[in-house]
């Protein structure tokens, strides 16, 4: 009866192909053509403009509270970027390159952040689903998908987005259990950006990543430079790959950073530094990936203010189409989710119809 070492088979491996500066590893050149390469950049270009235009917008009182994903560019421009429109992608919050990609339209995801119910609405044919605020509980909804998919004999994937705080919900590892346990077509796409809210990613987990947790799992875990949008394309396209030939399941933990708030009702200074901060600026996906592009001769400064000055006017024109929604009746929020309100509800219902009489916000409807 001795004791033994069990091997196991899976494997966590590191990728990275871009350098700090954006020097490309040669010999993992995805060769990535033109057109292709030149639209990552545009989209993480949008997703920064959004980003910036949203937190103005929030200040101003025009949205309500927003999540950035300022430095996370990469990680979901450069992942979604590797779906067909047959696949599905399943997101959480902080994806809004992720969005305008799949052909939701901005003004779309500017109603989910001012509070309209019509911003979870996708557009007609797009296969995937809205903001997931509830964290991780998305992983299920992703694993019954890919779950389907397989069930109907589909050639398809689905690529689902958590953060590194969600890998702690039960509802993580039930997806990932069960995604091991019936081999799916799905990719999990952990945005580790080291913090969940005010929690550092060393108290989050003793596991030394969060890629090796797919080894309990039966399946395999890739950690990636999630600020190198080309290690984030190439990863992530092997992972879909090999879920549509029948591989089974991936986890993908892409290093990366949230260097702006949390949300805008976050202020982080309150617990860490500046330096911390300072030292993942300079790792910047988009300058990175830029400069790239540059030294291949796909992009120079009029090439890169031309296609700025067209993010920033699509921007502008949402933000008037999303401002010239129709406002909605307040009293819905009481009024969709129950046939017959709990006591408790109609009660706060009732509070709130005279709360909104006093101020002189009642809707007639
Ligand atoms: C089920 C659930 N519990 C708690 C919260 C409150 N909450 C919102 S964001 C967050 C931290 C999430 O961190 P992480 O998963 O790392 O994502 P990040 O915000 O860093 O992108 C928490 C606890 C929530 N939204 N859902
Ligand atoms: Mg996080």
């Amino acid at each position: 009866m001795p004791r033994k070492q069990i091997k196991i088979k899976p494997k966590v491996e590191y990728l990275s192909i871009l350098d700090g500066k954006g020097k490309l590893d040669e010999s993992l050149d995805p060769g990535l053509d033109d057109e292709r390469s030149v639209a990552l950049f545009r989209l993480m270009l949008v997703a920064r403009r959004i980003d910036e235009r949203c937190i103005n917008l929030q200040r101003q009182g025009r949205i309500g509270t927003y999540g950035p994903c300022r430095g996370q560019e990469a990680t979901h421009c450069a992942a979604t970027m590797c779906m067909d429109p047959e696949d599905w992608v399943v997101h959480a919050y902080r994806e809004p390159g992720s969005f305008y990609h799949r052909g939701w339209p901005m003004e779309t995801v500017l109603r989910f952040w001012g509070g309209y119910e019509e911003g979870c609405q996708p557009p007609d044919g797009v296969n995937d689903t809205p903001i997931a605020v509830p964290i991780a509980s998305q992983c299920l909804h992703a694993m019954g998908i890919a779950w389907g998919m397989k069930l109907r004999g589909d050639n398809h994937a689905v690529l689902c987005y958590c953060g590194d705080g969600g890998t702690s919900e039960g509802d993580f590892h039930e997806a990932m259990n069960f995604a091991g346990a019936y081999h799916l077509p799905v990719v999990f796409f952990v945005a580790n950006n080291q913090w969940a809210i005010s929690l550092p990613r060393d108290k989050q987990t003793a596991s030394e990543t969060i890629a090796q947790k797919a080894l309990a799992y039966g399946f395999d875990g890739l950690q990636l430079d999630g600020n190198d949008a080309l290690a984030v394309h190439v990863g992530t396209t092997e992972a879909v790959e090999k879920a549509k030939s029948g591989g089974g399941p991936t986890l993908i933990e892409a290093m990366t950073y949230r260097v702006s708030v949390h949300t805008t009702a976050d202020d982080p200074t309150k617990y860490r530094s500046n330096k911390e901060v300072e030292k993942w600026v300079k790792l910047d996906p988009i300058p990175r990936y830029e400069n790239y592009l540059i030294r291949r001769g796909l992009l120079d400064q009029k090439k890169i203010d031309a296609i700025d000055e067209g993010v920033l006017a699509e921007i502008a024109a949402a933000v008037e189409s999303y401002e010239s929604t129709e406002e909605t009746n307040p009293m819905d929020t009481f009024d969709y989710t129950y046939d017959e309100l709990p006591a408790e509800l109609l009660s706060q219902r009732q509070e709130y119809k005279e709360a909104l009489e006093r101020e002189g916000l009642a809707k007639t409807s």
